[in-house]
């Protein structure tokens, strides 16, 4: 073989090999964790981060890398093709239900490539895996609190209008599709005669204008109000101390951000699941290709009842009514599957 076929052959070979992802020189995993939007003011990302980086030192198995994508969605699949075709990460790891069908778009350019995503779903595809939580009865249990507070004038700050809100960043599947029928059908177990109102702020990090819908809402009468609106949320709590009026809290537990003010918190354990899910990733226990769900009945979704403030916070009937309602879901008694 002449010098320059020698050298060829080099360089094809130090190319694939530099585009498989490798474990680093000390042995361990390389993990990016992919934050769609921004850490912060967003408590599912907080979470994910948190639970990935707990699984990693705890184990000395991994080491993880957060990468924040940002606020502009359009630049999600760029910024994610770059983090696989660095070829530096065994895994990509990332939780929002538009996730898993950008991973399957990539997927085929690099086969090498690991990814689970939480929070999405998509079977089927040798490199994915998924978990998607039950939010069907995470936003039921939000919804049926909302529905008990706002039938009553006994509550601190509900003037028993039977009107209850959402205030959403965005409309999208999960959120058309599960979120808030999920809210209405909790609203309306708990409260035949409720109403709601779907609001959009157009924005997962503006809390001013998340501020001003809130307040338009109370004024026409709303008694609750449900925010999903990642940043804009601290919005809806400035609005619900100046009116007085009650938020239920979604994803992690809100209480002590507005004591009195935030009535319950519907929990998606997103920093377990990640946890998990990683400890599972580094012992090669994950099942790429496969999806599954997890709810309240597998401790994934849940309802935080520990925190005095809950209990302080609404009415010896609402919080009897409440807590029967939610031991059926965690023993399993009751159960409201989501469909995909
Ligand atoms: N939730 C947040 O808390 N912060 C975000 O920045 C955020 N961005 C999202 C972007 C898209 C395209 C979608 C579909 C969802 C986003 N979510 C965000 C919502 C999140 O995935 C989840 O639905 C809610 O937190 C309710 O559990």
């Amino acid at each position: 073989m002449n010098f320059l076929k020698k050298l060829f052959l080099f360089l094809v070979v130090a190319f694939v090999f530099s585009s498989c992802s490798e474990e680093s020189s000390d042995g361990k995993k390389n993990i990016a964790v992919f934050i769609p939007g921004t850490t912060s003011g967003s408590p599912v990302y907080r979470m994910l981060a948190e639970g990935v980086q707990k699984a990693c030192e705890e184990t000395s198995l991994g080491t993880a890398v957060i990468s924040e994508a940002g606020v502009n969605q359009a630049e999600w699949p760029a910024k994610l093709t770059a983090l696989a075709a660095s070829g530096e990460f065994d895994l990509i790891i990332s939780a929002n239900p538009s996730l898993p069908e950008m991973c399957h778009s990539i997927s085929s350019s690099f086969p090498g490539q690991d990814f689970i995503i939480l929070n999405g779903f998509l079977s089927g595809v040798e490199n994915i895996a998924t978990v998607q939580y039950n939010q069907r009865e995470q936003s039921y249990l939000a919804g049926y609190l909302a529905g008990l507070l706002s039938a009553s004038k006994d509550e601190k700050y509900s003037r028993g209008n039977n009107k209850i809100a959402l205030i959403a960043a965005q409309e999208y599947p999960d959120m058309n599709n599960i979120l808030l029928p999920g809210y209405i059908e909790g609203a309306k177990a708990a409260n035949p005669q409720v109403e709601c109102v779907f609001k959009v702020t157009g924005s997962w990090s503006d809390a001013g204008k998340a501020a001003e819908i809130a307040s338009s809402l109370y004024r026409s009468g709303v008694d609750v109000i449900l925010p999903i609106c990642g940043g804009g949320n601290q919005g809806v709590l400035s609005s619900a101390k100046e009116n007085g009026f009650f938020v239920v809290w979604f994803d992690d537990s809100g209480y002590d951000l507005a004591p009195g003010y935030v009535a319950g918190s519907a929990i998606m354990a997103q920093d377990k699941l990640a946890y998990e899910e990683t400890i599972k990733y580094l012992n090669g226990e994950i099942e790429f290709g496969t999806s599954r769900i997890v709810g309240c009945k597998e401790g994934f979704i849940d309802f935080d009842d520990k925190n005095p403030l809950f209990k302080d916070s609404v009415s010896e009937e609402t919080y009897t009514k409440f807590m029967k309602e939610l031991n059926r879901l965690r023993n399993g008694d009751f159960s409201l599957p989501v469909n995909n």
